[in-house]
């Protein structure tokens, strides 16, 4: 019998979604360049189901059947565009080539217009989840055309996770629109991080707890509304003690935190699209301080606030860190979802932010409780400027207000780094603003670049003759 479809690239990601497709049924053809990761695939995992084992990439083509589905599961990048200059040949019009990877929105658009010209559809596919996800169920986000979505979507909603019964794979939007929404959940992902890390710091720091306690700390959480995957292996991550010294593990561990890019594509996007992701930035730029180990060596003396520093009072200042870290996660989502929106509008995507809420609620790293309020919020009759105002967001804002202000004090006081808390208030502050000083930087443009500026009470453009007698003239 021919395969429904065919895994190229059996590294683990490759390899446990092949897997997860057998195991669901499909007959499936698999192929790697190098033969010997087909033939372990084989060995260990051949008794889970039908795996057709392909030697070269014409055996390959040859055991699917038509149209052919082929999953391209490589290393992002050149890896990438090798494996489509090999497969393309032998496809035909009608035939879906799926990229799996974490490749750049603007490479898979590239790519798509390219195969498009043969007929093939290429499908640039967000898989979230990590190599376990993959296997048991992750969160799937394709783009490409709806007519490769007819024809894929069934077998991806299949291995996708399912939250109520609904699998977390949706057809996102056509050319580059999936794996788009891929890189702001990873984006997402980072912000989110970056809040835990720093509650977790504040507390620390603030209250002297230990990361026992900690552990406690966010395994109650967990069970309330900040209820998430983050916040659940948060508490895995703090109770972990290290075998080899005692110590307990986030104490043994460099404090310098890597990335391997997603997060900065989000947010050199974000910037090209002009939409103000603070707290991706921040998490971002948080991590390339904590790797500048010759920049914290320099700066290692500089002095801190003066001792003693009035600490922050026990119980209450755990409830207002939970409250000030749930105000600043809703900041940054409402943020990501922004740059999901102007993306949409930039490249005609209609990409639906309610269906994307509903696919994250599982399979994916930033799968969370919340995930739900921001699809109700979406499901509105009339779609909210921002999650802010959407009530169930201000309402939770509002009430975390006070928390929130005394735990970016309290952050300032001790000398205790907050960067995502405290951007993530100042967005707050900004957008619902009266007035914002922006008006006196236009002052600022118009006196050294005559950039002109609007004013509040008529139309029209003006400027002022700074160097001249200072009346208005307009133009
Ligand atoms: P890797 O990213 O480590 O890639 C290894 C695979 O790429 C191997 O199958 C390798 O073949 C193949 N490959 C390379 Br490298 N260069 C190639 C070339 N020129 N031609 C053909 N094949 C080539 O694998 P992974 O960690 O399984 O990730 C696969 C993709 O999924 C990546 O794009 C990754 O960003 C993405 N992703 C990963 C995760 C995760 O948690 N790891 C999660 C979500 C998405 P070989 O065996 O012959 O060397």
């Amino acid at each position: 019998t021919l395969a429904r479809i065919g895994v190229t690239g059996l590294a683990v990601m490759g390899a446990n979604l092949a897997r997860n497709l057998a195991r669901h049924g499909h007959v499936v053809a698999v192929h790697n360049r190098s033969g010997s990761r087909t033939r372990a695939l084989i060995e260990e995992h051949g008794h889970e189901g039908a795996f057709v084992a392909c030697e070269t990439p014409e055996e390959f083509v040859a055991a699917l059947e038509r149209p052919r589905r082929v999953l391209v599961m490589v290393k992002a990048g050149a890896p990438t565009d090798a494996v489509i200059e090999r497969f393309a040949p032998l496809l035909e019009p009608g035939d879906m080539l799926v990229d799996g990877g974490n490749a750049h929105f603007l490479d898979t658009r590239r790519r798509e217009a390219a195969l498009r010209e043969r007929g093939v559809h290429f499908v640039g596919c967000g898989v979230s989840g990590g190599e376990e996800g993959a296997l048991l169920g992750p969160s799937i986000m394709p783009g490409g055309s709806a007519e490769s979505y007819a024809a894929l979507g069934p077998l991806l909603e299949d291995i996708a996770a399912k939250v109520d019964g609904v699998p977390c794979c949706t057809h996102i939007g056509p050319d580059g629109a999936g794996h788009f929404v891929k890189m702001v959940h990873n984006g997402i992902e980072y912000a989110d991080m970056q809040l835990i890390a720093e509650a977790y710091d504040l507390l620390r720091q603030g209250l002297g707890m230990s990361p026992a306690e900690l552990a406690g700390v966010f395994a109650e959480w967990n069970r309330g509304e900040l209820s998430s995957y983050l916040i659940e292996i948060t508490a895995e991550v703090l109770r972990q003690v290290d075998a080899a010294t005692g110590r307990p593990f986030v104490d043994v561990v460099a404090d310098r935190a890597e990335q391997k890019g997603t997060g900065r594509w989000t947010v050199q996007i974000a910037l090209d699209l002009g939409v103000p992701v603070s707290g991706i930035a921040e998490a971002v730029f948080a991590r390339s301080v904590s790797g500048d180990a010759g920049l914290r060596e320099a700066a290692r003396g500089l002095p801190g606030p003066p001792a003693p520093v009035a600490g922050p009072a026990g119980e209450g200042f755990v409830e207002d860190v939970r409250r000030a870290l749930y105000a600043s996660k809703i900041v940054a989502y409402a943020q990501g979802f922004d740059q999901i929106r102007a993306g949409s509008a930039e490249y005609g995507w209609a990409v639906d932010p309610g269906a994307l809420a509903t696919i994250w609620r599982g399979g994916c790293i930033i799968r969370a409780v919340f995930l739900d309020r921001i699809r109700e919020a979406y499901a509105a009759a009339e779609q909210p400027a921002t999650l802010l105002v959407a009530p169930y967001f201000a309402e939770a804002l509002a009430l975390a207000q006070r928390s929130w202000r005394r735990v970016v004090a309290a952050a300032a006081e001790l000398g205790v780094p907050a960067p995502g808390f405290s951007s993530a208030l100042a967005y707050y502050d900004a957008l619902r603003a009266e007035r914002l000083p922006a008006a006196l930087i236009q002052g600022q443009r118009d006196f050294f670049g005559a950039h002109t500026y609007r004013r509040v009470d008529r139309e029209g453009v003006f400027h002022t003759l700074w160097s001249g007698d200072r009346t208005e003239v307009e133009g």
